[in-house]
């Protein structure tokens, strides 16, 4: 039956390119929220996609992120390809360098870290980048990337040789996500990093998306559905889970259940 009914969901529908952020702007216009989960090509096999597949349809996710901050392994093509065929669902590349850039995937956040001062990452490797992104055809969609102080040394804050923003101060994040705003960026991205002890407080959640009028996301160290409904009702409009979700697949479907109920 379970077969059964997988074949069906299985004639996808295929995803329209460049409709993602059409989608995301109706989607915050609506206040409807989204669930994406984070997948780092370097923590999985690729025979681990189909049973991850199955799991992932049944549970009504929105988008997969696809990305780590340092990829050793050299089989990101071959993952998005079976994510795609598998699942049908939009995957977004959330790249840790411009060397984490596929066609086969649908969409690109094109990162610049404006939480930090390193111009590499604000805008160095996008020069050096643009060739490649340009030939992609991916849609491209520019965020504001945010880190914010998780009580841990993130991978990111080490390669980006940037410090993160304080935990307890939520008008540094308003001022930085406004900022991003004001300079055209589509999308400003919170994380608190992968793994991070203490994911970010609904209270700076609350004070950036009251100002913004752009998709907020909200990432890093969320592990259970009631935090994933909590920083959907503080005000993101997509909840990113990565790390408790390779720990225990079988939160995958609790988490979107807990962001889609969300009720402002
Ligand atoms: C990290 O926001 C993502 O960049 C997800 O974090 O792995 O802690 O869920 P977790």
């Amino acid at each position: 039956m379970l077969v059964y009914s997988l074949k069906k969901i299985r004639t996808f529908v295929p995803i329209m390119k460049g409709s993602i952020y059409p989608q995301l702007l109706q989607k915050l216009t609506h206040d409807e929220k989204s669930f994406a989960v984070l997948i780092d090509p370097d923590k999985i096999e690729t025979k681990d996609i189909s049973p991850l597949a199955s799991l992932l349809l049944q549970s009504k996710v929105d988008y997969l992120l696809v990305g780590g901050s340092l990829m050793v392994s050299d089989h990101l093509d071959k993952v998005v390809e079976l994510l795609k065929k598998e699942t049908g669902l939009p995957i977004i590349l959330f790249p840790g360098s411009p060397a984490q850039i596929t066609p086969k995937a649908d969409a690109l956040l094109y990162l610049s870290l404006i939480s930090g001062r390193n111009p590499d990452l604000l805008i160095g490797q996008h020069v050096q980048s643009v060739a490649t992104v340009r030939q992609s055809g991916l849609e491209i969609l520019p965020t504001g990337y945010m880190l914010i102080d998780g009580g841990t040394p993130t991978t990111v804050s080490y390669i980006s040789n940037t410090w993160p923003i304080p935990h307890n101060k939520p008008d540094i994040a308003l001022c930085t996500a406004l900022a991003g705003e004001m300079l055209g960026l589509k999308l400003i991205y919170m994380d608190a990093g992968s793994g991070a002890t203490t994911a970010i407080s609904n209270e700076m959640i609350q004070t950036v998306s009251q100002s913004l009028h752009i998709p907020l996301i909200v990432g890093g160290g969320i592990r259970n559905p009631q935090a994933a409904a909590e920083k959907a009702a503080a005000g993101a409009n997509l909840i990113v889970v990565g790390n408790a979700i390779e720990k225990d697949p079988g939160l995958i479907r609790e988490m979107a259940q807990a962001v889609h109920g969300t009720k402002i």
